[in-house]
Protein backbone atom coordinates (compact mmCIF):
# COMPACT_ATOMS: atom_id res chain seq x y z
CA UNK A 1 0.00 0.00 0.00
CA UNK A 2 1.64 3.74 -0.89
CA UNK A 3 2.28 6.23 1.81
CA UNK A 4 -0.69 8.98 2.20
CA UNK A 5 1.93 11.22 3.94
CA UNK A 6 6.12 11.42 3.91
CA UNK A 7 7.14 9.94 6.61
CA UNK A 8 8.43 12.03 10.14
CA UNK A 9 11.55 11.47 11.70
CA UNK A 10 10.97 8.85 14.58
CA UNK A 11 9.50 6.38 11.99
CA UNK A 12 12.39 6.36 10.01
CA UNK A 13 14.52 6.22 13.11
CA UNK A 14 12.92 2.80 13.66
CA UNK A 15 12.54 1.58 10.18
CA UNK A 16 16.29 2.31 9.55
CA UNK A 17 17.36 0.27 13.04
CA UNK A 18 17.87 -2.73 11.53
CA UNK A 19 20.87 -0.93 9.40
CA UNK A 20 22.68 -0.50 12.97
CA UNK A 21 25.15 -3.38 13.22
CA UNK A 22 24.65 -3.08 16.63
CA UNK A 23 20.97 -2.52 16.81
CA UNK A 24 19.20 -2.70 20.04
CA UNK A 25 17.48 1.03 20.30
CA UNK A 26 20.06 2.99 22.11
CA UNK A 27 20.95 5.11 19.27
CA UNK A 28 17.61 5.13 17.80
CA UNK A 29 16.49 6.63 21.36
CA UNK A 30 19.22 8.66 21.70
CA UNK A 31 18.52 10.36 17.89
CA UNK A 32 14.99 11.27 19.16
CA UNK A 33 15.90 12.49 22.14
CA UNK A 34 18.07 14.85 19.73
CA UNK A 35 15.00 15.78 17.14
CA UNK A 36 12.83 16.97 20.63
CA UNK A 37 15.92 19.55 21.77
CA UNK A 38 15.79 20.68 18.30
CA UNK A 39 11.89 21.40 18.49
CA UNK A 40 12.65 23.22 21.58
CA UNK A 41 15.23 25.12 20.05
CA UNK A 42 13.78 25.86 17.11
CA UNK A 43 10.68 27.37 19.14
CA UNK A 44 12.56 29.95 20.88
CA UNK A 45 15.23 30.51 17.76
CA UNK A 46 11.66 31.90 15.92
CA UNK A 47 10.63 34.07 18.92
CA UNK A 48 13.86 35.35 20.25
CA UNK A 49 13.25 38.85 19.09
CA UNK A 50 10.44 39.13 20.96
CA UNK A 51 11.32 36.77 24.17
CA UNK A 52 14.34 39.48 24.79
CA UNK A 53 16.51 36.70 24.38
CA UNK A 54 18.66 38.75 21.92
CA UNK A 55 21.62 39.96 22.99
CA UNK A 56 24.09 38.61 25.48
CA UNK A 57 23.94 36.50 28.83
CA UNK A 58 26.59 38.30 30.32
CA UNK A 59 29.41 35.85 30.23
CA UNK A 60 32.28 34.30 27.61
CA UNK A 61 32.14 30.36 27.05
CA UNK A 62 35.66 28.57 26.68
CA UNK A 63 36.68 30.24 23.31
CA UNK A 64 36.69 33.57 25.45
CA UNK A 65 33.55 34.60 22.93
CA UNK A 66 30.64 36.19 24.61
CA UNK A 67 28.00 34.18 25.07
CA UNK A 68 24.61 35.32 23.62
CA UNK A 69 21.39 33.84 25.40
CA UNK A 70 20.33 31.74 22.76
CA UNK A 71 23.83 29.59 23.21
CA UNK A 72 23.14 28.99 26.77
CA UNK A 73 19.40 28.26 26.33
CA UNK A 74 20.19 25.99 23.21
CA UNK A 75 23.43 24.03 25.64
CA UNK A 76 21.17 23.17 28.15
CA UNK A 77 18.33 22.18 26.17
CA UNK A 78 19.97 19.56 24.52
CA UNK A 79 22.20 18.86 27.72
CA UNK A 80 18.50 18.34 29.60
CA UNK A 81 17.36 15.92 26.71
CA UNK A 82 20.28 14.07 26.55
CA UNK A 83 20.46 13.38 30.31
CA UNK A 84 17.14 12.31 30.28
CA UNK A 85 17.31 9.70 27.75
CA UNK A 86 19.12 7.38 29.82
CA UNK A 87 21.22 6.57 26.17
CA UNK A 88 23.85 9.25 26.66
CA UNK A 89 26.95 8.65 29.25
CA UNK A 90 28.81 11.78 28.79
CA UNK A 91 28.50 15.31 26.77
CA UNK A 92 31.05 17.37 25.14
CA UNK A 93 30.25 20.76 24.40
CA UNK A 94 31.41 23.60 22.69
CA UNK A 95 29.89 25.91 25.46
CA UNK A 96 31.13 23.89 28.27
CA UNK A 97 35.22 24.03 29.14
CA UNK A 98 35.15 19.94 30.08
CA UNK A 99 33.04 17.10 29.74
CA UNK A 100 29.88 16.38 31.11
CA UNK A 101 29.70 13.24 33.00
CA UNK A 102 26.13 11.54 33.26
CA UNK A 103 25.82 8.55 35.90
CA UNK A 104 23.09 6.80 34.07
CA UNK A 105 21.59 4.39 36.61
CA UNK A 106 21.24 0.70 35.97
CA UNK A 107 22.64 -0.50 32.06
CA UNK A 108 25.82 2.04 31.54
CA UNK A 109 24.79 4.03 28.76
CA UNK A 110 26.67 3.09 25.54
CA UNK A 111 26.90 6.64 23.67
CA UNK A 112 28.60 10.00 24.15
CA UNK A 113 27.99 13.01 22.29
CA UNK A 114 30.31 15.95 21.00
CA UNK A 115 28.05 19.04 20.16
CA UNK A 116 27.74 22.75 18.89
CA UNK A 117 24.54 23.59 20.27
CA UNK A 118 23.90 26.57 18.62
CA UNK A 119 26.82 27.26 15.96
CA UNK A 120 27.30 30.60 13.98
CA UNK A 121 26.20 32.42 17.19
CA UNK A 122 27.15 35.74 15.82
CA UNK A 123 24.93 35.68 13.59
CA UNK A 124 21.97 34.98 15.72
CA UNK A 125 20.88 39.12 16.57
CA UNK A 126 20.71 39.39 12.77
CA UNK A 127 18.18 36.71 11.67
CA UNK A 128 20.95 34.48 9.66
CA UNK A 129 20.72 30.90 9.79
CA UNK A 130 21.81 29.16 12.59
CA UNK A 131 22.41 25.77 13.86
CA UNK A 132 23.53 23.01 15.86
CA UNK A 133 26.09 19.80 15.56
CA UNK A 134 26.08 16.87 16.98
CA UNK A 135 28.61 13.50 16.82
CA UNK A 136 27.89 10.56 18.68
CA UNK A 137 30.65 7.94 19.58
CA UNK A 138 30.75 4.54 21.55
CA UNK A 139 32.04 5.16 24.63
CA UNK A 140 34.92 3.32 25.67
CA UNK A 141 34.84 3.36 29.22
CA UNK A 142 33.32 0.32 30.79
CA UNK A 143 31.92 2.41 33.65
CA UNK A 144 30.50 5.78 34.74
CA UNK A 145 32.06 8.74 34.84
CA UNK A 146 32.83 8.67 31.32
CA UNK A 147 36.43 9.55 30.03
CA UNK A 148 37.95 12.07 27.71
CA UNK A 149 39.29 9.24 26.00
CA UNK A 150 35.29 8.62 24.86
CA UNK A 151 35.59 11.96 23.12
CA UNK A 152 39.00 11.73 22.00
CA UNK A 153 38.02 9.46 19.07
CA UNK A 154 38.77 9.75 15.61
CA UNK A 155 36.00 11.03 13.50
CA UNK A 156 36.06 7.58 11.25
CA UNK A 157 34.88 6.13 14.74
CA UNK A 158 31.82 8.04 15.37
CA UNK A 159 28.43 6.33 14.96
CA UNK A 160 26.18 8.94 14.10
CA UNK A 161 26.08 12.81 13.41
CA UNK A 162 24.03 15.97 12.36
CA UNK A 163 22.92 18.83 12.36
CA UNK A 164 19.82 20.99 12.81
CA UNK A 165 19.55 24.35 10.56
CA UNK A 166 16.95 27.08 12.01
CA UNK A 167 17.24 28.78 8.69
CA UNK A 168 13.61 29.87 6.23
CA UNK A 169 12.47 26.32 7.39
CA UNK A 170 14.09 24.31 10.08
CA UNK A 171 15.71 20.77 9.40
CA UNK A 172 17.43 17.94 10.84
CA UNK A 173 20.21 16.50 9.04
CA UNK A 174 21.86 13.08 10.01
CA UNK A 175 23.93 9.74 8.77
CA UNK A 176 24.53 6.76 10.68
CA UNK A 177 26.56 5.75 8.32
CA UNK A 178 24.19 4.60 5.64
CA UNK A 179 23.94 7.47 3.66
CA UNK A 180 22.66 11.05 4.73
CA UNK A 181 18.44 11.56 5.22
CA UNK A 182 17.00 15.38 5.44
CA UNK A 183 13.94 16.27 7.52
CA UNK A 184 12.01 19.06 7.49
CA UNK A 185 9.96 20.49 10.39
CA UNK A 186 6.18 21.50 10.36
CA UNK A 187 6.11 23.62 12.86
CA UNK A 188 1.95 23.68 13.26
CA UNK A 189 2.05 19.78 14.40
CA UNK A 190 5.92 19.69 15.44
CA UNK A 191 7.01 16.68 13.33
CA UNK A 192 10.20 16.35 11.22
CA UNK A 193 9.00 15.17 7.77
CA UNK A 194 11.28 12.94 5.42
CA UNK A 195 12.16 16.12 3.09
CA UNK A 196 15.66 15.52 1.52
CA UNK A 197 16.22 11.38 1.70
CA UNK A 198 19.20 10.01 0.62
CA UNK A 199 21.27 13.20 -0.44
CA UNK A 200 24.11 13.45 -2.39
CA UNK A 201 26.52 16.17 -3.00
CA UNK A 202 26.60 17.26 -6.88
CA UNK A 203 29.75 15.77 -8.91
CA UNK A 204 30.17 19.17 -9.92
CA UNK A 205 29.95 22.74 -7.91
CA UNK A 206 30.87 26.65 -8.90
CA UNK A 207 30.11 27.96 -5.48
CA UNK A 208 33.22 28.80 -3.04
CA UNK A 209 33.30 28.99 0.87
CA UNK A 210 35.49 31.12 2.54
CA UNK A 211 35.94 34.80 4.38
CA UNK A 212 37.38 36.52 2.03
CA UNK A 213 38.81 38.99 3.97
CA UNK A 214 41.13 37.01 5.51
CA UNK A 215 43.35 36.80 2.02
CA UNK A 216 46.44 38.08 2.78
CA UNK A 217 46.99 35.64 5.79
CA UNK A 218 46.22 32.73 4.05
CA UNK A 219 48.64 30.09 2.94
CA UNK A 220 50.13 30.71 -0.75
CA UNK A 221 47.97 27.56 -2.24
CA UNK A 222 44.56 28.89 -0.85
CA UNK A 223 45.66 32.15 -2.14
CA UNK A 224 46.39 30.33 -5.59
CA UNK A 225 42.66 28.43 -5.19
CA UNK A 226 41.22 31.51 -4.59
CA UNK A 227 42.55 33.35 -7.42
CA UNK A 228 41.44 30.15 -9.44
CA UNK A 229 37.92 29.87 -8.52
CA UNK A 230 37.72 34.05 -9.41
CA UNK A 231 39.13 33.43 -12.89
CA UNK A 232 42.12 35.32 -12.40
CA UNK A 233 44.90 33.36 -12.89
CA UNK A 234 43.37 32.78 -16.70
CA UNK A 235 42.73 28.93 -16.47
CA UNK A 236 38.87 29.72 -15.31
CA UNK A 237 37.03 30.72 -17.55
CA UNK A 238 33.80 30.30 -15.71
CA UNK A 239 34.57 32.15 -12.52
CA UNK A 240 32.71 30.65 -9.42
CA UNK A 241 30.63 32.31 -6.78
CA UNK A 242 31.43 33.48 -3.34
CA UNK A 243 28.76 32.40 -0.81
CA UNK A 244 29.71 32.80 2.87
CA UNK A 245 26.93 33.32 5.50
CA UNK A 246 29.13 32.79 8.41
CA UNK A 247 27.10 30.03 10.16
CA UNK A 248 29.09 26.36 9.41
CA UNK A 249 26.22 24.94 9.14
CA UNK A 250 24.34 27.29 6.65
CA UNK A 251 27.10 27.46 4.79
CA UNK A 252 27.78 23.23 4.25
CA UNK A 253 23.99 22.86 4.38
CA UNK A 254 23.68 24.99 0.70
CA UNK A 255 26.83 23.78 -0.20
CA UNK A 256 25.47 19.98 0.36
CA UNK A 257 22.44 20.22 -1.83
CA UNK A 258 23.92 22.71 -4.35
CA UNK A 259 27.07 21.87 -4.63
CA UNK A 260 30.52 23.32 -3.40
CA UNK A 261 33.58 23.90 -1.46
CA UNK A 262 33.79 25.47 2.05
CA UNK A 263 37.09 26.28 3.69
CA UNK A 264 38.33 27.61 6.91
CA UNK A 265 42.02 27.55 6.44
CA UNK A 266 45.10 27.72 8.91
CA UNK A 267 47.11 31.35 9.04
CA UNK A 268 49.57 32.92 10.42
CA UNK A 269 47.43 33.98 13.62
CA UNK A 270 46.05 30.52 13.84
CA UNK A 271 47.83 28.03 12.48
CA UNK A 272 45.02 25.38 13.20
CA UNK A 273 42.39 27.57 11.72
CA UNK A 274 39.43 28.52 13.93
CA UNK A 275 36.92 25.34 13.50
CA UNK A 276 36.39 22.80 16.23
CA UNK A 277 37.63 19.20 14.94
CA UNK A 278 35.43 17.30 17.65
CA UNK A 279 32.02 18.88 17.28
CA UNK A 280 32.05 21.19 13.85
CA UNK A 281 34.75 18.97 11.80
CA UNK A 282 34.33 15.63 12.50
CA UNK A 283 30.50 15.52 12.22
CA UNK A 284 30.37 17.62 9.34
CA UNK A 285 33.35 15.24 7.13
CA UNK A 286 30.81 12.37 8.17
CA UNK A 287 28.17 13.56 6.88
CA UNK A 288 30.10 15.10 3.26
CA UNK A 289 31.43 12.09 3.10
CA UNK A 290 28.44 9.78 3.45
CA UNK A 291 27.05 12.49 1.29
CA UNK A 292 29.88 11.16 -1.53
CA UNK A 293 31.94 14.61 -1.12
CA UNK A 294 35.49 14.92 0.65
CA UNK A 295 37.15 16.72 3.76
CA UNK A 296 40.80 17.44 4.65
CA UNK A 297 43.07 19.70 6.17
CA UNK A 298 44.38 20.43 2.91
CA UNK A 299 46.73 17.26 3.39
CA UNK A 300 44.67 14.53 5.71
CA UNK A 301 41.44 13.37 5.84
CA UNK A 302 39.33 14.84 8.67
CA UNK A 303 38.04 11.77 10.18
CA UNK A 304 41.61 10.13 10.35
CA UNK A 305 42.92 12.91 12.83
CA UNK A 306 43.49 11.89 16.42
CA UNK A 307 42.28 14.28 18.94
CA UNK A 308 44.46 15.35 21.22
CA UNK A 309 41.98 17.87 23.26
CA UNK A 310 38.12 18.78 23.53
CA UNK A 311 38.38 22.10 21.79
CA UNK A 312 41.30 21.64 19.55
CA UNK A 313 40.81 23.60 16.54
CA UNK A 314 41.87 22.00 12.44
CA UNK A 315 41.52 23.70 8.97
CA UNK A 316 39.33 22.11 6.83
CA UNK A 317 38.36 21.75 3.37
CA UNK A 318 35.35 20.89 2.72
CA UNK A 319 32.47 19.54 -0.17
CA UNK A 320 32.75 18.20 -3.74
CA UNK A 321 35.43 15.94 -3.64
CA UNK A 322 36.54 17.68 -7.46
CA UNK A 323 36.68 21.17 -6.12
CA UNK A 324 38.95 19.54 -2.74
CA UNK A 325 41.19 17.96 -4.62
CA UNK A 326 41.83 20.96 -6.82
CA UNK A 327 42.47 23.18 -3.84
CA UNK A 328 44.65 20.47 -2.56
CA UNK A 329 46.51 20.17 -5.49
CA UNK A 330 47.44 24.03 -5.42
CA UNK A 331 48.44 23.71 -1.93
CA UNK A 332 51.02 21.15 -3.32
CA UNK A 333 52.01 23.38 -5.33
CA UNK A 334 52.08 26.82 -4.17
CA UNK A 335 52.84 26.19 -0.59
CA UNK A 336 50.13 25.18 2.33
CA UNK A 337 52.29 26.51 5.19
CA UNK A 338 50.73 29.72 6.81
CA UNK A 339 51.99 32.67 5.94
P1 LIG B 1 34.50 33.99 10.61
C1 LIG B 1 30.63 30.78 13.72
O1 LIG B 1 31.15 31.61 14.74
C2 LIG B 1 31.74 29.84 13.27
O2 LIG B 1 32.18 29.06 14.33
C3 LIG B 1 31.25 28.98 12.11
O3 LIG B 1 29.90 28.67 12.21
C4 LIG B 1 31.54 29.84 10.89
O4 LIG B 1 31.77 29.06 9.73
C5 LIG B 1 32.81 30.57 11.31
O5 LIG B 1 32.82 30.62 12.74
C6 LIG B 1 32.84 31.97 10.77
O6 LIG B 1 34.08 32.54 11.17
O7 LIG B 1 35.93 34.16 11.09
O8 LIG B 1 34.44 33.93 9.10
O9 LIG B 1 33.52 34.97 11.18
Amino acid sequence: MSRTRQIVLDEFIIQKEKDFPYATGELSALLRDIGVAAKIVNREVNRAGLADILGQAGADNVQGEAQQKLDVLANNTFINSLKTSGECAGIASEEDEDIICIDVDGEKAKYVVAMDPLDGSSNIDVNVSIGTIFSIYRRLSEKCPCTHGDFLQKGREQVAAGYVIYGSSTMLVYTTGNGVNGFTLDPSIGEFYLSHPDIKIPSKGSIYSINQGGYTKFPKGVQAYLDYCQGLDGNNDKPYSLRYIGSMVADLHRNLIKGGIFIYPSTADAPKGKLRLLYECNPMAFIVEQAGGKATTGKVNILDLQPTELHERTPIFIGNKEMVEKAEAMLVQYGQAAV
